[in-house]
């Protein structure tokens, strides 16, 4: 608990200076949640992950308490049909690399749902990194982006300053 305390009191540092940087150069751009339907039982979570010049890591994990289950997922072709796989392994984020999680690729996926996610509403997620240890951001439930492939600014390194929900 008084480790989840720290990274909170480290996140709202970061946010004063205006750097999105985490941990060890860790950085979390363009993070968003959806959702398929009103009271659908399962959610993703969408984000880049960047790593500004830390050690060789490893996302292994994800975890929330808004769902029974929450999983790294990736999505795989199988007999011409796509079907979605945990990834047990997690995936590699090597130095100064980066870790792409979009819709219809690779995914943070949120399976019982014990709420509906609602527009507006910001979720807790806690990224687990073999090297930098536990990461826990807040991510915006975004309903809007469905389905939309990820804003071409969070593939690259820039801060582009969200002007946040306007809902
Ligand atoms: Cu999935």
């Amino acid at each position: 608990m008084f480790r989840l305390m720290s990274v909170v009191v480290a996140l709202t540092l970061s946010a004063l200076s205006g750097l999105p940087a985490l941990a060890d150069g860790i950085g979390v751009h363009d993070a968003y949640a959806v959702t398929s339907r009103p009271g659908a039982p399962t959610g993703a979570a969408f984000m880049v992950i960047h790593n500004h010049g830390g050690p060789d890591d490893r996302l292994i994990g994800v975890q929330s308490s808004i769902a029974a289950r929450t999983e790294l997922h990736s999505h795989l072709e199988a007999d011409g049909m796509m079907q979605m796989v945990e990834l047990t392994d997690g995936l590699p984020l090597p130095k100064d690399g980066r870790i792409v999680l979009a819709s219809g690729g690779d995914h943070v996926m949120f399976m019982g749902l014990t709420d509906a996610l609602t527009d507006g509403q910001v979720i807790e997620l806690t990224l687990i990194f073999a090297v930098a240890g536990e990461v826990t951001i807040s991510v915006p439930v975004d309903l809007a982006r469905l389905g939309r492939p990820a804003e071409p600014d969070a593939m690259t390194d820039h801060d582009h300053g969200d002007a946040g929900s306007g809902g």
